[in-house]
């Protein structure tokens, strides 16, 4: 399998041009934490192996120059690789050469919950962290998830705002990433229930996979328009899948007819929301999701905490944390952008 590695050794770190910020940013010099050795340590010694679904999708280079900045605060040493395909094996090999490696932490995004857990078992017994962000892993096979927002905000942001765009009726149709994902796979069940428990007149006929790929999505979305001719709505909970739909719609007749919304990045989404092919979408701020997962991996790596619920850990720039039940981070809320704000973003 084709992949790619790309190692930096913390050092110059591109600014994240932010004209507005996700996140309270909350900020506590000085490390104190709960519990285990007691702060900051002399670090450098610590190194992330960073590990996203695949490379190539700007999201995921969003994240990790989020973690390579907290690598660089940290004085962490900091590589980031991955498969070119987002399919449930695809991860496993990096994390055998990770733990060959003696990385200090792994985080990771996963494509399957299960897939990659027996190399993530063999990673953990020789002493690598395992943290995951994005998508989750069944949490047996990892110390911590940082999760970005909760999968029912997620859930429920896009559920209204496909509502709105549709005057709260007709049929609409889901343009998902891979069919494995855990991330997506735990919105979908959860718009579901929403929809059926406050849109009746919304009817949900498929959900496709364009597993996370431009081309693949972009062919589902055409052929989403040609099997449902009444189709009034299409929600794309996938940065790719989004991008690759609104790209379709805005160079075809149904530009403006059939609505679209879902998880976007404002820098692929702009040119659909200023041509007029969407009228809102929603996200979290990638780059903080990173800059929050190198952070609690050095601690666990540190042994500062054993991520176990009420552990507390500080987040440069994030403020102070709290680890929570199931072992996870909470990141904060899901944020909506349209035309009146998304020139306040870059990323
Ligand atoms: C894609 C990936 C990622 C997801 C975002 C919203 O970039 O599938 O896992 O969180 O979309």
């Amino acid at each position: 399998m084709f992949g790619f590695t790309r190692t930096r050794r913390a050092g110059a770190v591109a600014a994240l041009a932010l004209g507005a910020t996700l996140v309270i940013a909350g900020c506590s010099a000085g490390g104190g934490n709960t519990g285990g050795n007691g702060g900051g340590g002399e670090g450098g010694d610590v190194s992330i192996t960073m590990l996203p679904k695949n490379l190539g999708n700007p999201y995921f280079d969003t994240s990790t120059s989020g973690a390579e900045a907290a690598a660089d605060e940290l004085e962490a040493s900091f590589e980031e690789v991955g498969p070119s395909e987002a399919s449930p094996t695809s991860q496993v090999q990096y994390i055998q050469t990770a733990a060959q490696q003696g990385a200090s932490a792994l985080i990771v995004s996963a494509n399957d919950p299960e897939a990659i857990c027996d190399a993530l078992d063999e990673a953990r017994s020789a002493d690598v962290k395992v943290v995951t962000f994005d998508s989750d892993t069944n949490p047996e096979c990892r110390d911590l998830f940082i999760n970005q927002a909760t999968s029912e905000g997620i859930a429920k942001v896009q559920v209204d705002l496909i509502a709105e765009q549709i005057g709260d009726a007709g049929q609409i149709a889901v343009l998902s990433a891979s069919a494995n994902a855990t991330n997506q796979n735990a919105w979908i069940e959860l718009m579901k229930s929403e929809l059926e428990a406050s849109h009746p007149d919304i009817e949900l006929v498929d959900v496709v996979y364009g597993d996370d790929d431009d081309q693949t999505s972009f062919d589902r979305t055409a052929a989403l328009l040609q099997t449902y001719p009444e189709l009034k709505g299409i929600v794309s909970p996938t940065t790719v899948g989004i991008a690759a739909a609104a790209r379709y719609l805005s160079d075809s007749e149904y530009k403006g007819k059939v609505a679209l919304t879902g998880l976007g990045t404002p820098n692929q989404m702009r040119e659909y929301v200023e041509d007029g092919t969407v009228t809102a979408f929603a996200l979290w701020n990638p780059a903080d999701l990173g800059y929050l997962a190198a952070y609690a991996a050095d601690a666990l790596a540190k042994g500062d905490i054993a991520g176990e619920a009420g552990d507390t850990f500080e987040a440069g720039k994030l403020g102070e944390f709290t680890v929570e039940d199931g072992a996870t981070v909470l990141l904060g809320d899901p944020f909506v952008f349209t035309a009146d704000n998304i020139g306040d973003f870059d990323f």
